[in-house]
C-alpha cells in the first residue's frame, strides 16, 4: 500500500500518548461510544445483549492497545518464538477472562450497573466459541493463557470454523446434533486482517526444470487455489500488558477470476465455484479420538499449516536474509498428528521457493518441530490414504516418499535395522485397501521431540505404540504433564473460593503461582476454616443447582453429594458403568424400609458429555442415561434421596458452574486408556473429591494429594493387558450381573435399544473391563457415602484437594515446554519507543 507523504510523529504521539483510562466514567463513555458508532444503536436504548457487544468493544480496544505494544516489542528483541499449531482451540467466552486479567473487572461492574446492567446478565449473552471437540481444544486455550501470562513470545494458530462444535439437544433422551453457527452476532474479539492473506493450492501436478546449475527445480502447478484470511485474536497474560495473538485462518476465494471462464460466458458457475473454497473452513470436525479420513478434513490440515508456514516464513525473512538462524528463532509445536502437514510443506518452502537443498532443508526442519501424542486409542491415529494424499497434494507426497526413503536407509545404515521391522516402522504402510501415511511416523521422524501429556501416558507410548522410536531414539522422548489454567478455572470461575484463599494465604500469588496453594494445607484441621470452606461450597452449589432448576424445574437437595461426570461420551471413560452403578443403587433403595432409608446418603448424580455424532455406542449410552433418569427422579419412593440427571450441552460455560458445584467427580476411565484428562484437575483445583482409577493424570494427582483423600479403586494399567486375554474366563460379579439384569429385562425400558450395550460389556466383548472393575468400583462409592457422613473429614480432604493441585497448572506445564523444548525464554514487554 503506499506510504503517506509525511507522518507526523510528534502529533501523533501526542494523539495516543497512553492508555484508555479505566475509571468509570472513562469506561461508561467508551461503552456508550461503541453503542452508537460501532453497533449504531442509540444510545437512549440497548438491550443486555447490545450492552455486551458495546462493552466487548470497548474491552476490545483495551487489548489492542497491549497487543500492538507487545508485538512490536518482540519484533523489536527478535527473540527465538514458539507458534502452537493446533485444529482446536475451544475458548469458550472471552468477556470475563479478559476483564480478570486486565485487572478491570470492578470499574467495569461499576460501569455497567451504573449505565442500568447487571453484569451475570451482559456477559451470559456472550455464545462459548468452540472451535475444539474436548481435552485437546481446552489445553490448547489453557496453553494460550499461559504463555501471555509467562511473557512467552509465542503465537497459536488454527482454524476459524464457522460452525464450531454442534449444539446437542436431548429429546425423549436421544441426542440431536444442531449446527452452532456461533458468528451470527458477530465475534466482537477478533481483528479481521484482510491484507494478511495467503494462496493455499491443492491437486494439480509437478513438473520438474532443470537449473543452470544443474539442480532439479519442482514446480507444483496447482489445480485449485484458495486464499487464507487471517483473524487475530488478542489473548492477554494475567497482571501483565503481555498480550500474545491467536491468528486463525478462514478460507475465501482467490482473487483473480478463472478469465477462460468469462470468456466462454459461464460467468455465474465461475463465480459459484469460488465460492466453494469457503467450505474449507466451514465446519470442525465433532470426532473425539475417531480417525476420519475424509479428504476435506485433509484440506482443512494442509490449508492451516500452509497458511500459517507462510506467515511464519515471511515474517522471519522479514528480520532476516539467510535461513541459518531459522532454527534459533522459531520452534513449532503440533499439537497432536493433526497439523503434521507443516513438515512437508516447509521442506517444500525452503527447497521449491527458496532454492535451499535437501539436507540444509531437512536439517531446518528437524529443529523446528516437536509433537505432542494425546492419546494411545489406535482408532483415533491418523493414517492418510496415499492415493488421496498424491491427489489433493502431490509434491508433498514426493517429499514424505523422499523422507521415508532416507529414514529407512538410516535404519538399515546406522541401526542395523531390515526385513519385517522395516516394514514396521516404515512412514508408509501397505494394507489391503492401498498404501496409507502414518502421520504419527511422519511426526516422530521429523520432529526432535515428542511428549506424552501425563507420566503414565509418556511411559505407556514408549513401551507401546512408539516403542521401536523409542529403541533408537531414547532421547527424542519426553513428558509434560498437561496442565489447566487457574484464572479460568478457579479464580474466575469460583469467586467464593477465590476470596477465601487469599484471605487465607494473604496474597493472591497463587493466581501466578499455583504452588503457594499448598499453604492451605495447614489450615485443613482447623474447625473455622473448615466451616468457611464449607459455605464456600454451598454457595457454588447453590450455583448449580439453580441451573438445573432452569433447566427441569426440580428443586435439588442441597445436603445431597453432589455427583458430577462430565466429558465427551466414550465407552473408555465408562459412563456406563457409572450408570449401572446408579441403577443398582435405584434397585437397592427400592427394596429398603422407611427405617433403612433414613440411613441413606443422598445423592444427585449428574452426566454431561457430547457424542461423536456418528458414535452410535455413545449415543445409546446417553439414552440409557436419560432412561434412568426418567425412571428414578419420577419415583416417589426415592424422593430425594436420589435423582439423576443428564446435562445436555455440556460446554466450557457449562463446566464453569458445574466444577466449582460438584462435592464428586469421576475420572473411571479403564487404567491405560485416559492419557491425562483435564477435567480432574480443574475439579481437585475446586475442592471436589475425586473417584477414580490410576489412569492418567489421577496418577500425579494422587501424589500431591494423597491416595486417601481420593477414592481410588480398579486395576492398574500394568494388569490390563492380562485381564483382557482372559476376559471370557472371569467370574461377573453378582451384583455387576444384577444391574446388567434390571437393564435387559426393561426396568427402565428400551430394553431392546439397549442390548448393543448390554453385548459390549459381556464376556470376551467387555474390551473396558467394566466387569473386572465392577465391585471395587462399588467399594469406592461406600466409601464416598461413609466418607460423607462425617462432615469435617469431607470438608478436610476437600481442602487438601485443593492444597495439592499446585502442579496443575499450566504454567508450569508451560513452563517445562519452554525450557526443555522449545527453549523460548520470557520476555515482559515494555512500551517501545
Ligand atoms: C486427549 C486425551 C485426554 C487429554 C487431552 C489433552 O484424551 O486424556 O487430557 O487430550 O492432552 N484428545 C483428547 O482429548
Amino acid at each position: 500500500a503506499p506510504q503517506p507523504d509525511h507522518l507526523n510523529r510528534e502529533l501523533l504521539y501526542g494523539l495516543l500518548d497512553s492508555y484508555l483510562k479505566n475509571d468509570v466514567v472513562s469506561i461508561q463513555e467508551s461503552i456508550v461510544h461503541h453503542v452508537e458508532f460501532t453497533l449504531a444503536r442509540s444510545r437512549y436504548k440497548f438491550d443486555t445483549r447490545e450492552a455486551y457487544f458495546a462493552a466487548a468493544h470497548s474491552l476490545r480496544d483495551r487489548l489492542i492497545e497491549r497487543w500492538n505494544d507487545t508485538q512490536a516489542w518482540i519484533k523489536h528483541k527478535d527473540p527465538k518464538r514458539v507458534y502452537y499449531l493446533s485444529m482446536e482451540f475451544l475458548m469458550g467466552r472471552t468477556f470475563l477472562n479478559a476483564l480478570h486479567n486486565l485487572g478491570v473487572m470492578q470499574p467495569y461492574q461499576h460501569a455497567l450497573s451504573g449505565l442500568g446492567y447487571d453484569m451475570e446478565k451482559v456477559q451470559q449473552a456472550e455464545r462459548d466459541a468452540a472451535l475444539g471437540n474436548g481435552g485437546l481444544g481446552r489445553l490448547a486455550s489453557c496453553f494460550l493463557d499461559s504463555m501471555a501470562t509467562l511473557n512467552l513470545p509465542a503465537w497459536g494458530y488454527g482454524i476459524r470454523y464457522e460452525y464450531g462444535m454442534f449444539r446437542q439437544v436431548v429429546s425423549e433422551g436421544f441426542q440431536k446434533e444442531q449446527p452452532d453457527y456461533w458468528l451470527t452476532f458477530g465475534y466482537p474479539w477478533e481483528i479481521q486482517r484482510p491484507h494478511v492473506a495467503y494462496p493455499v493450492k491443492f491437486y494439480g501436478h509437478v513438473s520438474v526444470h532443470e537449473s543452470q546449475d544443474g539442480r532439479q527445480n519442482f514446480v507444483w502447478n496447482a489445480g485449485e487455489e484458495v486464499t487464507a484470511v487471517a483473524y487475530d485474536n488478542p489473548i492477554p497474560g494475567f497482571k501483565t500488558p503481555s498480550t500474545i495473538n491467536l491468528r486463525l485462518w478462514a478460507a475465501k476465494p482467490c482473487q483473480e477470476f478463472d478469465l477462460e471462464a468469462f470468456n466462454t460466458g459461464d460467468y455465474v458457475s465461475s463465480i459459484i465455484d469460488k465460492q466453494k473454497a469457503e467450505t474449507i473452513t466451514s465446519v470442525l470436525y465433532p470426532d473425539d479420538k475417531t480417525f476420519e479420513g475424509k479428504e476435506l478434513r485433509l484440506k482443512q490440515q494442509h490449508f492451516m499449516v500452509s497458511a500459517t508456514l507462510q506467515d511464519i516464513v515471511r515474517r522471519y525473512k522479514e528480520q532476516h536474509e539467510t535461513f541459518d538462524a531459522f532454527p534459533e528463532k522459531v520452534a513449532m509445536q503440533l499439537n497432536d498428528t493433526h497439523p503434521t502437514l507443516g513438515i512437508p510443506e516447509l521442506m517444500r518452502i525452503l527447497m521449491d521457493e527458496n532454492h535451499l537443498g535437501w539436507t540444509r532443508s531437512w536439517e531446518i526442519t528437524t529443529k523446528v518441530f516437536s509433537f505432542t501424542n494425546h492419546t494411545v486409542l489406535p482408532e483415533a491415529l491418523e493414517q492418510w490414504p496415499v492415493s488421496l494424499v498424491e491427489k489433493l497434494l502431490p509434491r508433498h507426497m514426493q517429499i514424505i516418499y523422499d523422507i521415508n526413503w532416507r529414514f529407512v536407509q538410516e535404519l538399515e545404515q546406522n541401526h542395523g535395522i531390515s526385513g519385517d521391522k522395516l516394514g514396521s516402522m516404515s512412514i508408509i504402510l501397505d494394507t489391503e485397501y492401498g498404501k496409507m501415511v502414518r502421520m504419527a511416523y511422519l511426526a516422530l521422524v521429523a520432529s526432535h521431540t515428542v511428549n506424552g501429556v501425563a507420566a503414565i501416558h509418556s511411559k505407556l507410548i514408549k513401551e507401546t505404540i512408539f516403542k521401536e522410536f523409542h529403541d533408537i531414539w531414547p532421547e527424542k522422548f519426553q513428558n509434560k504433564t498437561n496442565g489447566v489454567t487457574q484464572r479460568r478455572w478457579l479464580a474466575q470461575c469460583n469467586p467464593p473460593l477465590n476470596r477465601l484463599i487469599t484471605e487465607t494465604l494473604g496474597t493472591e500469588a497463587w493466581i501466578t503461582h499455583l504452588d503457594l496453594l499448598k499453604g492451605l494445607a495447614a489450615h485443613a484441621e482447623d474447625e473455622t476454616f473448615q466451616q468457611k470452606w464449607a459455605e464456600v461450597k454451598v454457595e457454588a452449589k447453590a450455583k448449580l443447582a439453580s441451573l438445573l432448576k432452569d433447566l427441569t424445574g426440580d428443586d435439588l437437595n442441597m445436603d445431597a453429594i453432589f455427583d458430577v461426570q462430565v466429558k465427551r461420551i466414550h465407552e473408555y471413560k465408562r459412563q456406563f458403568m457409572n450408570i449401572l452403578s446408579v441403577a443398582l443403587r435405584y434397585d437397592r433403595i427400592k427394596s429398603m424400609t422407611e427405617k433403612e432409608k433414613e440411613e441413606v446418603v443422598p445423592r444427585v448424580v449428574i452426566i454431561g458429555g457430547k457424542a461423536a455424532p456418528g458414535y452410535d455406542m455413545a449415543k445409546r449410552i446417553i439414552k440409557l442415561i436419560s432412561a434412568v433418569s426418567e425412571t428414578v427422579n419420577n419415583d416417589p419412593d426415592v424422593g430425594d434421596l436420589l435423582k439423576v440427571y443428564f446435562v445436555p450441552d455440556y460446554n466450557v460455560s457449562l463446566a464453569e458452574v458445574i466444577v466449582p458445584g460438584s462435592d464428586l467427580n469421576q475420572q473411571i476411565s479403564t487404567a491405560g486408556t485416559e492419557a491425562s484428562g483435564t477435567s480432574n484437575m480443574k475439579f481437585a483445583m475446586n475442592g471436589s473429591l475425586i473417584i477414580g482409577t490410576m489412569d492418567g493424570a489421577n496418577v500425579e494427582i494422587a501424589e500431591e494429594i494423597g491416595e486417601e483423600n481420593m477414592f481410588i479403586f480398579g486395576v492398574g494399567a500394568q494388569e490390563v493387558p492380562a485381564l483382557r486375554s482372559q476376559r471370557e474366563y472371569l467370574q461377573v460379579d453378582p451384583q455387576f450381573q444384577h444391574a446388567v439384569n434390571l437393564i435387559q429385562n426393561g426396568h427402565f425400558g428400551w430394553a431392546d435399544y439397549f442390548s448393543p450395550l448390554i453385548e459390549s460389556i459381556t464376556g470376551s466383548r467387555d474390551w473396558y473391563l467394566l466387569a473386572n472393575d465392577f465391585e471395587s468400583y462399588l467399594d469406592a462409592q461406600e466409601r464416598v457415602d461413609q466418607e460423607w457422613r462425617d462432615k469435617a473429614s469431607w470438608t478436610r480432604k476437600s481442602i487438601l484437594s485443593t492444597a495439592g493441585s499446585g502442579k496443575f497448572s499450566s504454567d508450569r506445564t508451560i513452563h517445562e515446554y519452554a525450557e526443555d523444548i522449545w527453549g523460548v525464554e520470557p520476555l515482559p514487554p515494555t512500551i517501545p519507543e
